[in-house]
C-alpha cells in the first residue's frame, strides 16, 4: 500500500498541485529513459527504489531526524565539506537542480541570460515543489561562478536561512589559506547550530564516512573502464546524482552491492552495450537530477558512456582525505583542506589539472571521443571548453563541444550532432 506523503508536504509549504505536476513529468521521464534500458544490473533496483521515494521516504528520514535533533543541511556544490556536517551529526543533502520549472518566475529575479543550473535552484524554491530545500536548517551557498556569487544575494531573500563561503579563485598559497579559513569558521558554524563541538575523533568519523563513500564511486568508475561496458552511462550517473541526497553508509554498501555484481559480469563478458558500442567521455557541467538529456541522446545513438569528468562524476568524488593516525583536530582539518583544494572547477583560474584529468580519465576509461557538455551562459566551462577542446583534438582525442540548457527543444539538433560524430569516431 502506498504511504500518502501529501500532509507531510504541505507541512512543508509545497505547492501541492505544481509538485504534483513535477512528480508526474519526473516520473514519466523516468520510465521512458531508465526503466526502458535493457539488461541492468539487479543492483539498480536499489537505486529506483531511492528514485520512486526521492520526495517520500527520503523526505520522511530527513524529518525524523530533524525531529531527533540532526541539522539538515543543503549546498549547491562540491566544495562544501560533508565530513564537517557529519561530524555535527548532521545530514547533508545536495539542492541543485536539473530541471526547468517555474522559469518564468525565476527570470523576473535573475536575467534571462543566467544558467539553467541557478535558474532551476530559484525555480524550485519560487514553485514550492522542492521537499530538500524546504527541509533544510541551513543551505550553504559559495562563491564560484560570478553567476552563483551574484544570485545568492537574491536568494538570501527568499530563504531565511542562507549561508556563505567564500572560496579562492587561484591555486596559490594565499587561496589555501582562505579555503582553510573559511571552513574553520563553516564549522563553527555548524557547531553553534547544532550545540555539538567537532572534535577529532567526530571529524575522523566523518572523513571515514565519506572516504568510504568515494571509495565506492571510485570502484564503479574502475569498472566501467572494462570492455563491453558492464553498466550504461545513464545508470552510472543516476549513482552518482544519488549520493548527494542518500544516506552515506546505506548508498556505500548499495554501490558496493552494484560492484559486486557488475565483477561477476565482467568475468562473464556480460556487457550492457556489444563490445565494438563507441566509449564516450562526458566533461565539463555538472547534471543534477533529472538532468539526463545529454546521456540519453548518446546512449540511444549507439554509444555508451564510459565515465563523467564533473562534479556529479569523477571531479566531485576523485580524491580521498588523509586521515591516517591523525588525531589532532587541526592537522585533520589541514588534510580536508588538502582535499578540496585539489577540486579542479573551472571556476578556478588558471586551470590546467582539468585538462590532464581528461586526458587521463580518456586513457583509463578506454574511451574514443569526449563530449565537452556546457551549459549556455556558463562562462567558466563554455570558455575553459575552447582550450580543451584545441588541445584534446591536437593530442588526437575527437572532441564535441555542446553548448544546451534543460530545455528538449534542441534535443534533435543535439542528437545530430552526437550522430554525426559516433561516425565520426568509427572512422
Ligand atoms: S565545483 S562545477 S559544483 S561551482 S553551471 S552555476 S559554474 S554558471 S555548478 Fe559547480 Fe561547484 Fe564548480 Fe562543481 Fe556557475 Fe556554470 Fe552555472 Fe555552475
Amino acid at each position: 500500500m502506498s504511504v500518502d506523503y501529501r500532509p507531510m508536504w504541505s507541512q512543508l509549504g509545497l505547492d501541492l498541485n505544481a509538485h504534483d505536476a513535477l512528480l508526474s513529468v519526473l516520473g514519466k521521464a523516468y520510465q521512458d529513459i531508465f526503466l526502458a534500458q535493457t539488461d541492468r544490473p539487479e543492483g539498480m533496483k536499489y537505486f529506483d527504489f531511492v528514485m520512486s521515494e526521492v520526495h517520500g521516504l527520503r523526505i520522511k528520514e530527513l524529518l525524523d531526524a530533524k525531529a531527533e535533533g540532526r541539522k539538515v543541511i543543503g549546498s549547491y556544490c562540491v566544495f562544501v565539506p560533508e565530513e564537517l556536517i557529519l561530524a555535527v551529526d548532521g545530514v547533508s543533502v545536495g539542492l541543485c537542480a536539473g530541471a526547468e520549472f517555474a522559469f518564468a518566475e525565476a527570470e523576473k529575479l535573475l536575467p534571462r541570460n543566467t544558467c539553467a543550473l541557478i535558474k532551476s535552484a530559484f525555480g524550485f524554491k519560487l514553485g514550492k515543489v522542492c521537499p530538500y530545500l524546504e527541509a533544510c536548517d541551513l543551505v550553504v551557498g559559495e562563491n564560484t561562478c560570478d553567476g552563483k556569487k551574484k544570485a545568492y544575494e537574491t536568494l538570501d531573500d527568499l530563504i531565511k536561512n542562507l549561508y556563505v563561503i567564500d572560496l579562492p579563485q587561484m591555486k596559490s598559497e594565499s587561496g589555501k589559506a582562505l579555503l582553510k579559513a573559511e571552513y574553520q569558521k563553516f564549522a563553527a558554524k555548524l557547531e553553534e547550530m547544532s550545540g555539538k563541538t567537532i572534535t577529532a575523533e567526530r571529524l575522523r568519523k566523518g572523513i571515514e564516512i565519506v572516504n568510504n563513500k568515494r571509495k565506492a564511486l571510485h570502484r564503479l568508475a574502475a569498472l566501467r573502464n572494462a570492455s563491453p561496458a558492464p553498466i550504461s552511462g545513464l545508470d552510472a550517473l543516476l549513482v552518482n546524482q544519488i549520493s548527494f541526497y542518500d544516506d552515506p553508509l546505506r548508498f556505500t554498501n548499495s554501490v558496493n552491492a552494484l560492484c559486486d555484481e557488475l565483477e561477476t559480469r565482467i568475468k562473464a563478458a556480460q556487457g550492457v552495450r556489444p563490445q565494438q558500442t563507441p566509449r564516450i567521455l562526458v566533461s565539463g557541467c555538472p547534471m543534477a537530477v533529472p538532468n539526463w538529456k545529454l546521456p540519453w541522446i548518446v546512449e540511444t545513438s549507439s554509444a555508451v558512456i564510459v565515465g563523467e569528468e564533473s562534479c556529479v562524476g569523477e571531479r566531485g568524488s576523485r580524491n580521498l582525505t588523509q586521515d591516517g593516525s591523525d588525531t589532532r583536530l587541526d592537522l585533520l582539518m589541514d588534510n580536508l583542506v588538502e582535499r578540496y583544494f585539489k577540486v579542479d572547477c573551472a571556476v578556478f583560474t588558471p586551470n590546467p589539472d582539468r585538462l590532464q584529468h581528461i586526458r587521463e580519465m580518456f586513457a583509463t576509461h578506454n574511451a574514443q571521443g569526449v563530449i565537452h557538455y556546457n551549459l549556455q551562459f556558463c562562462q567558466p566551462y563554455q570558455i575553459e571548453s575552447g582550450g580543451v577542446e584545441r588541445q584534446l583534438e591536437d593530442a588526437g582525442i575527437p572532441t564535441l563541444v555542446i553548448d544546451t540548457d534543460y530545455s528538449q527543444e534542441d534535443a534533435g539538433q543535439i542528437r545530430t550532432r552526437v550522430e554525426a560524430f559516433i561516425e565520426r569516431i568509427q572512422g
